[in-house]
């Protein structure tokens, strides 16, 4: 059985969004049984977990007899690789370009939002935050202009089929949505919205909202104490 390690709770802003979710959306995609466990504060920086996710985060995807497995992006890319499902043929041009397009979306696209993110949610500072805002949102949409005039009005990034590529590229933008930067670019913004609303990603997404919301932010807090089981 493969388990997914997810979080116990976040606040409204990720929740729906934290990492695990791309694990679970490409495990439905390709109809692989999971199970969750998930982590409180204390458990994310136990060294238990540590030894399976150095920087002591998650996700992590467990299975019996294979190393743990840590990187949203390459568990994504072994679990379609492994299935042969939602990634080209290997060897071939496609499969390469659909690498191409998940680490643009994790390497290029990604660190351009989450700089917005970490001024808008992250910094006390109102001086950094007015100075740092203009300089990183026009950093953000020069992005996400170049990335909505690479797609086009074409439904893949990469061939005729859903791939890595997409699930990876439309789980990064949800951090341009929430930002609300998306808007500015109508197709790429319902292209988002398009791939959001597979089953796949439905029910994962239903899923992280239903185990953050039976949790509460005590669960995040380092000194957690942990809960007795009944
Ligand atoms: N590049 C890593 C990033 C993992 C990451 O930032 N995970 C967050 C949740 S979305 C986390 O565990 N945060 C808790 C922490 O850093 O203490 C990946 O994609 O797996």
């Amino acid at each position: 059985m493969i388990t997914v390690t997810g979080m116990k709770w976040a606040p409204p802003f990720p929740e729906g969004m934290v990492r695990d979710m791309r694990v679970r959306w490409i495990l439905n995609e390709v109809g692989w049984p999971y199970r969750v466990v998930l982590l409180d504060a204390p458990g994310l920086k136990s060294a238990a977990h540590r030894a399976k996710q150095p920087f002591g985060q998650l996700p992590v995807l467990e299975e019996d007899g294979q190393p743990p497995l840590f990187e949203s992006g390459a568990i994504v890319i072994y679990v379609a690789s492994r299935a042969e499902r939602c990634i080209a043929a290997d060897r071939t041009p496609e499969r390469l370009q659909a690498l191409q397009w998940s680490f643009a979306a994790l390497n290029t696209v990604e660190p351009s939002l989450f700089a917005v993110a970490e001024v808008e949610c992250l910094t006390d500072d109102d001086v950094v935050r007015q100075r740092r805002r203009p300089v990183v949102v026009a950093a953000a949409h020069e992005r996400l202009g170049d990335l909505a005039r690479a797609l086009g009005d074409r439904p893949w990034f990469v061939g005729d089929d859903f791939t890595v590529a997409d699930l990876l590229m439309a789980s990064v933008l949800e951090l341009a949505v929430r930002l609300d930067l998306l808007d500015a670019y109508p197709s790429l913004a319902v292209w988002q919205r398009t791939m959001f609303d597979r089953p796949g990603h439905r029910q994962a997404e239903a899923d992280q909202r239903t185990e953050m919301q039976a949790h509460s932010s005590a669960d995040m807090r380092l000194d957690a104490v942990p809960k007795e089981s009944p």
